[in-house]
């Protein structure tokens, strides 16, 4: 590998991706070891866990993975503590757990209101307060966030998720300001709409079969005319994580396609049959 190339790769890294048994965080995982990573997750139970070393395992992957919430100090703090103890000082940390509740905010109970900001926002604080003092004693260390479309837009129903991705996006910003100095960097990836669990409710055909007029809406405001997959955001995840963005601080990288760029098309113009697009069997 040339020196040059060499500024890509994660070789004896020890990362950390959250709520990555699936989803996002299992491409950005699979992204990292392949970069030379060490894999180290968390999941909310159990049976996720497990679901997610089958996934690195068929991989060839070894990955350490325990059962943490990450709202839960006390559990987070008891991870990175067995982390550090077991395979090695965290290097990266993507805090990526996340979850969405889609409803109209004059029928959201403050309960409701409280998961979404609990997970999506209060999480990515505990975790990175955890990760900060070894990063701090070794003056390098990488943080990167899960921010959104929602980190500068609205839309109808998802109120709670929206605030807490735009108090992502100051929160990225915060860390650059405070933790600069110690070397550490703080960027956020911010993904258009991608093809995961958490957003196969939006692309469910209808009941005569045709398109969810949401998936229709998505592919109108986007060039390419289809959604993410999570091999798109992978490319990005590592230069986030490898040395070449080492004076990328407190930025929010969008990767969606075009979405913020274009201020869309007629839903109606749009010609099914010109899609080239991932069947939901992909969407992983
Ligand atoms: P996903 O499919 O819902 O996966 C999220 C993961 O986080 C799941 O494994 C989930 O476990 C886990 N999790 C939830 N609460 C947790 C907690 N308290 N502690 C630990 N783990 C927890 O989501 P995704 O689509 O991969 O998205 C990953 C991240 O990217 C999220 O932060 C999301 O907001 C963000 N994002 C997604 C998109 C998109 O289009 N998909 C776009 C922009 C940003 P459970 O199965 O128990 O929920
Ligand atoms: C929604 C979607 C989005 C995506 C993503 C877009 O209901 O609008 O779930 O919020 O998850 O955050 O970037």
């Amino acid at each position: 590998m040339s020196d040059f190339l060499k500024n890509f790769s994660l070789e004896g890294k020890v990362a950390w991706i959250t709520g990555a048994s699936y989803g996002l965080g299992l491409a950005y995982a699979v992204a990292y070891a392949e970069s030379g990573a060490k894999i180290v997750f968390n999941d909310i139970n159990q049976e996720l866990v497990d679901k997610g070393l089958a996934e690195y395992e068929k991989r060839g992957i070894k990955a350490f993975g325990k059962v943490c919430d990450v709202t839960k100090e006390d559990q987070v703090q008891a991870f990175v503590a067995a982390v550090e103890k077991e395979v090695g000082t965290i290097d990266i940390l993507v805090n990526n757990a996340g979850i969405i509740k889609r409803i109209p905010m004059h029928e959201m109970s403050v309960e409701q209101w409280n998961q979404v900001i609990d997970v999506d926002l209060t999480g990515p604080f505990i975790c990175s307060k955890a990760v900060l003092p070894a990063m701090m004693k070794k003056r390098s260390g990488k943080i990167i966030n899960a921010c959104s479309m929602m980190s500068e837009f609205g839309r109808e129903t998802v109120s709670a998720y929206a605030a807490a991705k735009g108090g992502l996006k100051m929160l990225t910003r915060n860390i650059c300001s405070e933790y600069g100095q110690y070397n550490i960097q703080c960027n956020a990836i911010g993904p258009g709409y991608i093809a995961t669990p958490q957003t196969a409710p939006l692309r469910e055909k209808q009941p005569d079969g045709s398109m969810h007029p949401f998936d229709r809406f998505i592919r109108s405001k986007t060039p390419a005319q289809r959604w993410g997959r999570t091999e798109d955001l992978m490319g990005l995840a590592v230069f986030l994580a490898s040395p070449a963005s080492d004076f990328i601080n407190g930025q929010v990288v969008y990767i969606d396609g075009g979405i913020s760029a274009y201020i869309g098309q007629d839903p109606g113009n749009l010609d099914p049959s010109k899609f080239t697009d991932i069947d939901e069997s992909t969407a992983q």
